[in-house]
């Protein structure tokens, strides 16, 4: 670095921390002010304001320290306030802000697009669009799907989250918090039944045969542009779908000419200990859905498939003032580099090794969790009633707030809210994670 500005993240000890009362005093105070100025439909999780994070750590106004689990919901992926990616960022910052890529283009949006081709599943010829967000990469996946095919119809599967414009908050299946009184939704949204194995109990072709007669006999394979399906389910409770669903799902849109779109706005981006949790199903989507956690949590999102697919939309029909600002895209491109460098897509492994079997051993100790899943960092325990398969919300919002009085960042999930969800950074430690379980294991204690 040439120049006086410290692009050096403030290192930040790697342990839990509770100096105060949850929330502490700084944290009621901005409750105070926020709830007089902050819009009352935006809620939070925690009752704590954060200021600083590094690593697998986050610190609120307070001095308290949080193992984070949550990561941002999984937009930390590799750590908090990551070196490679501040000190890119911030040289970005100084010499281009913003351009803004329809007007006059730049390397980095390239590089991104380069970085996704390789990166993303299928040894085919792939382009990309970027993008501010999730949702938008969905609504864009869309457009293009229905450009290409000259088709309307969406299908998506229930218990999936797209996101929370008009258009995505149609695919996604959960009223309350994200539909109720927002209608009326965009028309030509489908919801087919999907694979939820701890539910339904179905084999993958049993759920996957069920899919297809609703695709076919609903909507009919002519009328249908796209197919989008999260490989593994994020808010929908990390629900992964039985051996060999998605690859006959995948087989059916090819013959039919439907776009096959994974959404892996949160399984992808090496959460899985793949780069896209497609390739642990073998499926090459046609096209593949990114935001989160490829930008270190700058704000950028993708949409990546099959070249000819991405070039149906004519020229000028795809685009957006901030969408691949070179900001996030310099992010995204040490992101990259990081997980490479860092040897990051064995972490998740790693984090599988202790989470696992460490909530198998709770589940038999606490009967009440019914299932643990899940795949690499993206880990899952679903919580029932005792002895039947009926939710039980309550315990799950019990659990999460002893945790977070306790220091541990711990998110709910799910159609019926009765999923924790673990999905911590790719660099939090072994000793943190078990750390992180104790607490866990007390907090089921105490119900
Ligand atoms: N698709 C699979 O997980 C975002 C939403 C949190 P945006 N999930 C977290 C909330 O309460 O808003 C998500 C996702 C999948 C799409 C999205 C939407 O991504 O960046 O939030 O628009």
């Amino acid at each position: 670095m040439t120049d006086t500005i410290s692009t050096v993240s403030l290192a930040i000890a790697q342990e839990r921390k509770i100096v105060t009362a949850i929330p502490g005093p700084n944290s009621i105070a901005l409750q105070k002010r926020r709830e007089a100025v902050v819009a009352s439909g935006v809620a939070s999780a925690l009752p704590v304001f954060a200021e600083r994070a590094h690593g697998a750590i986050l610190v609120d106004v307070d001095g308290n320290q949080f193992i984070d689990l949550g990561a941002g919901i999984g937009v930390m992926t590799i750590g908090h306030t990551d070196a490679a990616v501040v000190a890119a960022a911030s040289q970005q910052l100084r010499e281009l802000t913003h351009a803004m890529f329809t007007i006059t283009p730049y390397e980095s949006y390239v590089r991104v697009a380069e970085l996704l081709a390789e990166h993303t599943p299928g040894d085919f010829a792939k382009k990309s669009v970027l993008l501010n967000s999730g949702a938008e990469a969905v609504e864009n996946g869309v457009k293009i799907a229905r450009s290409y095919t000259g088709r309307a119809g969406v299908a998506v599967l229930d218990h999936a989250y797209h996101g929370r414009t008009n258009l995505t908050m149609a695919m996604t299946f959960k009223a309350m918090p994200y539909k109720t009184s927002f209608g009326p939704f965009a028309p030509s949204v489908f919801h087919a039944p999907g694979s939820y194995p701890f539910r339904d109990g179905l084999s993958g072709a049993d759920a996957a045969a069920r899919t297809i007669t609703y695709l076919e006999k609903s909507i009919g394979a002519s009328d249908l542009a796209c197919v989008v399906a999260e490989p593994i389910q994020g808010e929908g409770g990390f629900v992964v779908p039985a051996d060999g669903y998605l690859a006959a799902l995948q087989e059916w849109c090819t013959a039919n000419e439907v776009v096959f779109i994974a959404d892996e706005i949160q399984s992808g981006m090496a959460r899985t200990g793949r780069y896209y949790a497609s390739e642990h199903f073998g499926v090459e989507p046609d096209m593949v859905l990114t935001a989160k956690g490829i930008a270190g949590g700058l704000p950028i999102a993708a949409v990546t498939g099959r070249a000819e697919i991405m070039d149906a939309p004519h020229k000028g029909g795809l685009g957006g003032t901030f969408a691949g600002n070179p900001v996030a895209a310099a992010a995204a491109i040490a992101v990259f580099a990081e997980i490479e460098s860092r040897g990051l897509l064995a972490e998740a492994a790693r984090i599988e090794s202790i989470l696992k079997p460490a909530m198998h051993a709770l589940a038999l100790k606490y009967p009440i969790i019914g299932d643990v899943r899940g795949i690499g960092a993206m880990i899952a325990i679903e919580v029932v009633q005792h002895g039947s398969l009926d939710p039980n919300p309550a315990a799950v919002a019990a659990v999460t707030a002893f945790a977070a009085q306790h220091g541990v960042i711990l998110l709910s999930a799910g159609t019926y809210g009765n999923v924790i969800r673990f999905l911590p950074s790719l660099a939090i430690s072994d000793d943190l994670l078990r750390e992180a379980v104790g607490v866990i294991d007390e907090a089921f204690a105490s119900l």
